[in-house]
């Protein structure tokens, strides 16, 4: 395997928000952005704190920044050298993804001579509360020179200042701020101790939002003066409270431990690929950040959908989750996808709530998630580029699939690990809540003998309130079948569970109404030439090209869907819809009829979401055609790896990392082209490489059993390990 490192060599200002995600750090707890020590707000540091948020006036609720401990610059002869407004002579910045470790290294010409500044940290992974950071100067000159390293509380917001107090501190040698949040009172504390081994001066300067301490020496040319500092932060509402002594905290030890549980992390988690170093690297760094933003150590929370790289989607739980992430962790650490689905059961009520709302039984989980399920998406999600105006959407209202999506979850899970504990644990109920959902959705026309559902929007956002789209109704009746089968499933086994459900639900007669609604939804089916129709009236929309479409655009930041939406009357869509359908349910479709509806929807793609790529990918990979899945395959894994992705809906910022692609790469490297099945609680592969692979290996977890599985061209060897 290759060195897993990602690095630049150029300083680049425009590149700024980019690198913040390309370097991201992170141990599920929080998120550190891969920006510089020196920067402040303005240039977009932070430390994405998982599952706390806050809302300020009626602005947007968003996910909160701690007070940032990075913050660090450095003065000679009192003037400060500082990205980006110090022009440098050289500049380099560096991830080692194999131990979570962030470098940098940065040269200036000051008056007085050559000045190099070169840091290291990282996110324990061993200590969820903890970063350590070692800070150095050389000089090549003699002279006066002062480090400024402490807090800064004044943080970087989209929708905030989500702290309305901030209490500056010191005591005994420990420095802290800690910011309380205006809506619900919520404490973030950031502290942080720092060792030198030199002499200075060191002084504190508190401010309004800052704690600095001025750290000021006499340079020996040549010489390298080192600031090691550990940083704990913590929150009132931490599930496990932080209860270090700062001071107590070694340094070196810090790193060791983390540094080996990584190496733990990545023991189970590394993909190796023979034949194919970019693929290798590339998925090796997808899986890099699904291990930052995994919730290891925190009870029922979730991933958002920009990971912890910041408050863009405002922090929020997607259906992203549960249809392209969780399968990566319920296979390499089961008892993070378990975590991933007790947020859901946990917030059910919000979802109950959020039916209740649109006059529907049982769930409906929010489109974007936030604490305790509440819905954190507006009925304006996009601002509109010509008048500046919230524009009308209906991601809120009309995405119905996302209930289902966690269905699909469970089902994932449950097949994966043997795990049918977790129905009696509240899983089953929360099943069934979402079929009670879909079951209020039913419509049945006069003159039709099945069950439609209408006004939805679908995985392909541009359409909206349309009716009877394909994805929608199969996993509307994917989730009425799972509630028949796992409430019979919970009947035989967990008596004592099913009997309490069954006094609040009458299970008998609920299971005969969703084996009806199973029976009688309406999913549409190929037409005379193989192709499944996305939604009703599809194929009435102009047949045009997503270049002819892309051409009538009067600026680049246009929103492509909604009422006026240059896609909206076409048939260009946004992102894998019927496709995505064909590959969750690839057992009831011909290799022929999966071709046809990829080579008919593929042209008719924008791509427009970094969630389409891996879906077209591994329905090639369903067909056979490993080739023709490769570069989508690629294209996913690179998500974070390169510049390009949108970074804006209408006016709205939506740049950060992008898990659900990472965990897209690999389920496509590993049920795609790996061909992994479960069979009777064991993995079984049915490889179909790309021409130029020569082989795979990788681990997996399967029923609680740890498998080492190697393919080399198309031998298949399965061991199970000790
Ligand atoms: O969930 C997705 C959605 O399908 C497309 N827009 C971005 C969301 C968050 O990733």
């Amino acid at each position: 395997m290759n060195e897993l490192k990602v690095r630049v060599n150029e300083y680049s200002k425009d590149k700024i928000p980019f690198h913040g995600n390309h370097f991201l750090n992170g141990n599920g707890y929080f998120g550190v952005r891969g920006t510089l020590e020196e920067y402040s707000k303005e240039y977009m540091p932070c430390i994405n704190m998982a599952g706390i948020y806050d809302q300020v006036e009626d602005k947007w609720r968003e996910s909160v920044n701690a007070p940032n401990p990075l913050y660090t610059y450095v003065s000679v002869d009192n003037k400060k050298y500082a990205l980006p407004e110090a022009e440098c002579v050289s500049h380099s910045q560096e991830l080692d993804i194999d131990c979570g470790i962030h470098k940098r290294e940065t040269e200036w010409d000051t008056v007085c001579g050559r000045l190099k500044v070169s840091s290291k940290r990282f996110a324990s992974m061993a200590n969820q509360h903890a970063i350590g950071m070692e800070y150095q100067v050389t000089t090549d000159f003699n002279g006066a020179v002062e480090i400024s390293t402490g807090i800064d509380g004044d943080v970087w917001d989209i929708n905030g200042p989500h702290f309305v107090k901030l209490d500056v501190c010191e005591s005994d040698h420990v420095i802290s701020i800690t910011g309380t949040t205006g809506e619900k009172g919520i404490t973030v504390t950031t502290q942080e101790i720092i060792r030198i081994d030199f002499d200075a001066d060191v002084s504190v300067e508190k401010s309004e939002k800052r704690i600095l301490r001025k750290i000021k020496f006499h340079a020996q040319k040549g010489f390298t003066y080192t600031v090691k500092k550990i940083a704990l932060i913590s929150s009132s509402v931490d599930d496990h409270p932080c209860r270090d002594d700062i001071r107590t905290i070694s340094y070196d030890e810090l790193k060791s431990e983390s540094i080996k549980a990584w190496e733990k992390i990545w023991d189970i988690s590394k993909v190796e690929i023979d034949g194919d170093d970019e693929a290798e690297f590339a998925l090796n760094y997808s899986i890099y950040h699904l291990n930052c933003i995994a919730p290891r150590k925190l009870k029922g929370k979730s991933i958002p959908a920009r990971g912890l790289s910041g408050q863009v989607y405002k922090g929020a739980v997607f259906w992203d989750t549960e249809m392209f992430m969780i399968d990566y962790y319920m296979h390499t650490d089961p008892a993070v996808a378990r975590t991933l689905l007790q947020y859901r059961i946990d917030t059910i009520d919000g979802a109950r709530r959020k039916a209740k709302e649109y006059g529907l039984n049982g769930a409906y989980y929010a489109w974007e998630s936030q604490e305790g399920g509440f819905e954190g998406c507006s009925d304006y999600n996009v601002v509109d580029v010509f008048t500046k105006r919230p524009m009308r959407t209906h991601f809120r209202d009309k995405q119905y699939h996302v209930s289902a999506a966690v269905v699909y979850a469970f089902m994932k899970y449950i097949n994966a690990t043997g795990d049918y504990g977790i129905l009696a644990e509240g899983g089953l109920e929360t099943i069934i809540e979402c079929a009670g959902m879909y079951r209020s959705l039913l419509l049945k026309k006069a003159d039709r003998d099945c069950f439609e559902i209408h006004d939805v929007v679908g995985p392909d956002e541009y359409h909206e309130r349309v009716n009877n789209n394909v994805y929608t109704n199969r996993m509307a009746k994917h989730c009425f079948e799972k509630a028949v089968e796992y409430t019979g499933y919970v009947k035989e086994h967990f008596a004592e569970c099913y009997t309490e459900l069954d006094k609040k639900y009458d299970l008998v007669k609920l299971s005969k109404l969703f084996q009806i609604s199973a029976e009688q939804i309406y999913v549409k089916e190929p037409d005379e030439n193989g192709v499944i129709e996305q939604f009703d009236g599809y194929f009435k929309l102009e047949d045009t090209s997503v270049d002819a479409v892309r051409s009538r655009l009067l600026d680049d930041r246009e929103y492509w869907g909604g009422a006026y939406g240059v896609a909206s009357q076409t048939q260009i869509i946004k992102q894998a819809d019927v496709v995505a359908m064909l590959s969750m349910f690839k057992e009831e479709y011909t290799t022929d009829i999966m071709r046809k509806n990829w080579l008919y929807y593929e042209p008719r793609t924008e791509h427009g979401s970094s969630l389409s790529a891996c879906m077209y990918s591994l329905l090639s990979c369903y067909t056979g055609d490993a080739d023709t899945a490769y570069p989508l395959f690629l294209k996913s894994a690179k998500a974070d790896l390169l510049l390009g992705g949108k970074e804006w809906a209408g006016l709205v910022y939506i740049g950060g990392t992008h898990p659900a692609s990472e965990g897209g790469a690999w389920i496509v490297a590993v049920k795609g082209f790996a061909g992994l099945e479960i069979i009777d609680g064991k993995p079984i592969c049915k490889p179909q490489l790309p021409n130029h692979w020569k082989g795979m290996k990788f681990k997996l977890i399967v029923h609680g059993k740890v498998y080492c599985i190697q393919i080399k061209g198309n031998d298949v060897k399965i061991e199970e390990q000790n």
